[in-house]
């Protein structure tokens, strides 16, 4: 077994993951940003190295950074948690060189997994098929007509090198042929650098269903249980449950089953997902994640099986410790993914800052992964999940009303979060019914009616000061470099400096509330100007696209807050904004 492991991410995965090596009695080591230094994960963990750096980028995807502390910690091995890392085949081989063992699948299932066309091909190999349709790259829009008059409409016209919906496109009718073809191809080169698409028939009420498998090193694979995913808006999951409402048992062995024969086809090993899309009582492949999902908790309290442990102890050599038919499922359990994120009006924008009162719910059944506790802040540079509560009762309907139950005791103050949607969402006749399907989130009216207004934070500030001192450690003098609230350096006999300047706080949530009117147009959110609509010198109307925002992996478009003419235009596309610049003015 590892004597040390280095979890590799932030927030609560690294939390949970931290947690089970612990019970386990292996040391734990947090790897942290310059924002992150007094984060939760970096706290539980009983050693932490800083990484530098405040952007993703700089911090938990520096390669470099990340190889050093292996090597200061002495770990041996590294739990990538979701995102980041998790599915960088580079970066496995690269911790692989130097004897750290990489918690995951082998690169070469990373690979086969990681594009829609041999993943396709490889699940279709194994006898399990996708929605009907076509492997091969489309050449012309002739190809699409020739499909739907077969096969019937509407056509999806889908990325072969993407995913999370970019480069999609549904074309009901061969008229629609080329003009979707030819912007799902302009998409998809945006978006992932490469044009080629596929199609299939186009599901119109589909759910997501996703199978959760394991696989050791001796050949053994199996299936866990599925998680129904369909509760969604624009690709990002809100609730997840399992098992999956109105679901016959037939189905989910028979999913579970096509799972285990992907897995087995790409010599899959450690936790690994499948996703499919469910109709009619036929279920189709969709794509694998090679990687522990946000959701698996669901999978947790159905099985009673601690996925974590079952992933430290594959990758440490050790057999599945249990066969198929031991593995047994009890009773229901649903998850909401709280984010810092304003729900108002059925926008979702992200809601980043401090957290200054979060009292958490409890109880028989409730369990809460959080990332962050009262007095934290959620940084914009990140994931905006500040956790997730996951419930457990004998059958859906009172996992339902437990759920409810626990929101309603959740207080969230400072940031704003998804919970009023969830609370509606689980309120809806058809989420009780379970008819949902993965477009039904954005037909619900009671999300746009949603007016939560920010609890916001008036707590002030006090920025930490950067101050490098000399220390003794028995007798033998070390730099040590503190972080002194700004408040406490007054009087002090530390060198007096200027103060770190505050990072970014939003306030102007809602596309720009701090310029309405003003001709000073901000954007609401940080990401990259895709295009910009407007020069200097034109004539705009209020409400005008003046340029278009990409963030989230969304496109905005950024609204003139008032008529006039542009005087200025201080963005252009591939520049990278923060919350509330300024990118143009009207006068
Ligand atoms: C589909 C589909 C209907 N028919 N394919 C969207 C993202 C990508 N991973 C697959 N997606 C879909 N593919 C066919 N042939 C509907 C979706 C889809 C979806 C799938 C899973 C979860 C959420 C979704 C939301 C909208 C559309």
């Amino acid at each position: 077994m590892f004597k040390k492991i280095l979890i590799a991410n932030r927030g609560e995965i690294a939390v949970r993951v931290i947690r089970t090596a612990k019970e386990m009695g292996i040391a734990t080591v947090a790897v942290y940003s310059d924002l992150d230094r007094e984060a939760l994960h970096v706290r539980l963990a009983d050693e932490a190295y800083s990484l530098g750096g405040e952007t993703a980028a700089e911090s938990y995807l520096n390669t470099e950074a990340i190889l050093n502390a292996l090597k200061l910690s002495g770990a041996d091995a590294l739990h990538p948690g979701y995102g980041f890392y998790s599915e960088n085949t580079d970066f496995a081989r690269a911790i692989a060189e130097i004897g750290v063992t990489f918690i995951g699948p082998p690169p070469e299932a990373i690979e086969v997994m990681g594009d829609k066309i041999s993943s396709r091909i490889a699940a279709e190999k194994a006898g399990v098929n996708g929605v009907p349709g076509t492997v091969e790259v489309i050449k012309s829009h002739e190809e699409v007509i020739a499909f739907g008059e077969e096969y019937g409409w509407p056509v999806a016209i889908k990325a072969a090198y993407g995913g999370g919906g970019r480069g999609m496109r549904v074309v009901n009718s061969a008229a629609e042929a080329k003009d979707a073809l030819e912007s799902a191809q302009r998409e998809a080169e945006k978006a992932f650098g490469r044009s080629e698409s596929y199609m299939e028939r186009y599901l119109t009420w589909p759910r997501h269903v996703e199978m959760q498998v394991f696989a050791d090193n001796y050949g053994n694979a199996v299936w866990l249980g599925e998680r129904d995913c369909s509760c969604q808006r624009r690709h990002q999951k809100l609730i997840e449950e399992s098992p999956a409402p109105n679901f016959p048992d037939e189905v989910r062995q028979a999913m579970g089953e096509a799972a285990v024969k992907v897995a087995k086809a790409c010599g899959y090993r450690n936790a690994g997902t499948v996703e499919f899309l469910f109709q009619d009582g036929d279920f189709y492949f969709l794509e694998m994640n090679t990687r522990l999902q946000v959701e698996h908790p669901v999978t947790e309290m159905v099985t009673s099986l601690d996925l974590v442990e079952l992933q430290i102890k594959i990758a440490a050599g050790e057999p599945l410790p249990f066969t198929q038919d031991e593995i047994k499922r009890h009773g229901h359990a649903i998850e909401i993914r709280i984010n810092a994120e304003d729900p108002a009006g059925g926008k979702f924008l992200p809601s980043p800052g401090k957290i200054t009162k979060f009292i958490a719910p409890d109880g028989f059944g409730t369990r809460l992964d959080a990332g962050y506790l009262s007095g934290d802040t959620v940084s914009q540079y990140y994931d905006n999940l500040i956790g997730k509560l996951i419930v457990w009762g004998p059958d859906r309907e009172s996992a339902r009303r437990k759920m409810l139950r626990a929101l309603g005791e959740t207080e969230i103050e400072g940031v704003a979060t998804t919970i009023p949607a969830q609370i509606a969402l689980l309120k809806e006749p058809e989420f009780i019914e379970g008819t949902h399907s993965t477009k039904w989130v954005e037909q619900v009216p009671a999300i746009k009616d949603i007016t939560t207004a920010i609890q916001p934070s008036d707590s002030i500030d006090d920025p930490l000061v950067k101050r490098d001192v000399t220390a003794e450690v028995n007798g033998k003098q070390v730099r040590v470099t503190l972080f002194i609230p700004e408040s406490q350096i007054g009087g002090s006999t530390l060198p007096a400096a200027p103060s770190k300047k505050a990072q970014g706080k939003s306030k102007g949530h809602g596309g720009g509330a701090a310029s309405s009117g003003s001709g000073k147009v901000a954007v609401p959110m940080q990401g990259t100007i895709v295009k910009v609509n407007v020069e200097v010198g034109a004539t705009v109307a209020a409400g005008d696209t003046v340029c278009i925002l990409e963030a989230m992996k969304m496109e905005n478009a950024i609204l003139a807050d008032k008529a006039g003419t542009v005087s200025e235009v201080k963005v252009k596309p591939g520049d990278t904004v923060g919350t509330g610049d300024i990118v143009v003015v009207i006068s």
